[in-house]
C-alpha cells in the first residue's frame, strides 16, 4: 500500500503553513488559496485538505457562515481542477455544502461528535470520512489530556466514534481513523501513539496521521535554552515521522510542507523491507497471492520473568503467507485455509513458554512454512503488556522465512 500525502490548506488568519495569511479580516484571497492548493498538488500531494477554522489549542470558533465563505469557493475551484479535495470541518452544513461542491473526503477532528447533524451528512454524502480522536474542544482540550493508558483509551474512544458512524449509515469501507496527535494529548501521549502505530494499523481501518509542525516536534527539537523549535523549523522532523508512518502502513500523512514528505516517502518505498507491497506485487506478478492475518490474540506465558510464566499475558500475532500460485478454481483445496492458520497460531501462543518473543516468532514462522504450501512467511509477535517501566504502546518482533 502506498501512503498518501494530504497537503494542508488552511484558509485561516493564523495557519502554521502560510507565510502570508489567506484571510485578512473577513476577506479571503481566493486566487492565492487556489494557487497554494495547486502548488501542494504539484509538490506531490494526493489530497488537499481545506480548512476554514483553526483548531489550535485555545482557538476561538469562527461563525458558520464565515467558515463556509472561506472554504466553499476554494473547494469548488480545486475540485474543478480535478484535485482530490478534503474538507476539514466539524460542521455538518459546511461538510454537506463542500461535498456538493466536489469535496471527496470529510475530515472531522471531532470524530462526528461536535455537530449532531454530521453523521447523517457523512452517511448521505457517500464520500470517505476521517474520524479523528480528540477530547473537548480547542478551548479546553489540554485539561482533558489525562490517560492511564493512552493507546487503549484512544482506541476505545475511536471505536465508539466508528460504531456511531456505522449506526448512522456510514459504511466501514469509507471510514478512516486518526488518533489526533496534539488534540488533548501531551507530547508523551503523542509519542506513545506513534510508537503504537502497528497496533492502530492492525485495527483494520485506514489510518491518517497529522504530526506536521506540531508542538511535540518543536519540544523534541528544543534549543539549548529549552524553548521549542519554531514551526517553520519542524519540517525535517515531520518528514521523518512521515517515512516512519509509511513503514508502519499508515494510509495518509497530513502535512504542511509536501515536498520533503514526498521525498521521504519515496526513500521509504525504495527501502521497504520484504514483507510488504514490493514482495506482494512481485508475488502477484508471478501469479501468486498473499494471505494476511492480523491481530490474532491468545493468552501465553512467554517471558524471562517468573511472574510472566505464572500469570501469563495476552500476545497478538500478525502473519503473512505467500502462495506461489493464486488459486485457479474457487476452492479451498487450492489455497491455504486461513482459519486453520489462525488456530495454529493460537496454539503456538498458548503452547510451551519461551523466554523471547523472537523465539516464538521464529518457531511460528518455521512451523507455518513447513505446514502450509506457501513459499514465504512473515510473522510478527506483539507483546503489548511487556513488563517495562517505560510508557509504551507495543513491542513486537517480526521474522520472515522463505523456502
Ligand atoms: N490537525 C489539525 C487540523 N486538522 N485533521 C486530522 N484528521 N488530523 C490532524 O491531526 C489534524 C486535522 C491541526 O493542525 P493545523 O492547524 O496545522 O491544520
Amino acid at each position: 500500500m502506498r501512503t498518501n500525502v494530504m497537503g494542508i490548506l488552511n484558509v485561516t488568519s493564523d495557519s502554521f503553513a502560510e507565510s502570508t495569511p489567506l484571510v485578512t479580516g473577513d476577506v479571503v484571497d481566493l486566487d492565492a488559496a487556489v494557487a497554494r492548493g495547486m502548488a501542494l498538488a504539484d509538490a506531490g500531494a494526493d489530497i488537499i485538505d481545506v480548512g476554514g477554522e483553526s483548531t489550535r489549542p485555545g482557538a476561538q470558533r469562527v461563525p458558520e457562515d464565515e467558515e463556509l465563505a472561506r472554504v466553499l469557493p476554494v473547494v469548488r475551484a480545486l475540485a474543478a481542477e480535478g484535485l482530490h479535495v478534503s474538507i476539514d470541518t466539524t460542521r455538518a452544513a459546511v461538510a454537506g455544502a463542500c461535498v456538493d461542491a466536489g469535496a471527496a473526503i470529510i475530515n472531522d477532528v471531532s470524530g462526528g461528535t461536535a455537530d449532531p447533524g454530521m453523521l447523517s451528512v457523512m452517511a448521505d454524502s457517500g464520500v470517505q470520512v476521517v474520524l479523528m480522536h480528540r477530547r473537548g474542544e480547542s478551548s479546553d482540550m489540554y485539561a482533558q489530556a489525562v490517560y492511564a493508558d493512552p493507546l487503549a483509551e484512544v482506541c476505545a474512544e475511536l471505536a465508539r466514534a466508528v460504531d456511531a458512524a456505522v449506526a448512522a449509515g456510514v459504511s466501514t469501507e469509507r471510514i478512516v481513523i486518526d488518533p489526533g496527535l496534539g488534540f488533548a494529548k501531551t507530547p508523551e501521549h503523542n509519542w506513545a501513539l506513534l510508537r503504537a502505530l502497528p497496533t492502530l494499523v492492525s485495527l483494520g481501518l485506514p489510518v491518517l496521521i497529522g504530526a506536521s509542525r506540531k508542538r511535540f516536534l518543536g519540544e523534541l527539537l528544543a534549543g539549548a535554552d529549552g524553548s521549542p523549535r519554531a514551526e517553520g523549523g519542524r519540517d525535517h522532523a515531520t518528514a521523518a515521522v512521515s517515512a516512519l508512518c509509511a513503514a508502519a502502513g499508515v494510509w495518509a500523512v497530513r502535512v504542511h510542507e509536501v515536498a520533503s514528505t514526498a521525498d521521504a516517502l519515496a526513500v521509504g518505498a525504495a527501502m521497504r523491507p520484504i514483507g510488504d507491497d514490493a514482495v506482494h506485487t512481485r508475488a502477484l506478478m508471478t501469479h501468486g497471492a498473499t494471505i494476511r492475518l492480523s491481530g490474532i490474540e491468545a493468552f501465553g506465558r512467554h517471558g524471562v520473568f517468573d511472574f510472566e510464566r505464572e500469570h501469563g499475558q495476552q500476545f497478538t500475532v500478525d502473519a503473512q503467507l505467500w502462495l506461489p500460485h493464486a488459486p485457479q478454481a474457487d476452492s479451498l483445496h487450492e489455497t491455504i485455509d486461513y482459519s486453520a492458520v489462525a488456530a495454529h497460531i493460537e496454539r503456538l501462543i498458548a503452547g510451551e513458554p519461551v523466554n523471547l518473543i523472537e523465539t516464538l516468532a521464529e518457531s511460528a514462522a518455521a512451523e507455518l512454512l513447513s505446514t502450509y504450501s506457501c513459499s514465504r512467511v512473515a510473522v510478527t509477535v506483539h507483546k503489548p503488556h511487556a513488563p517495562m517501566a517505560a510508557v509504551f504502546g507495543d513491542v513486537s518482533v517480526t521474522v520472515e522465512r522463505s523456502r
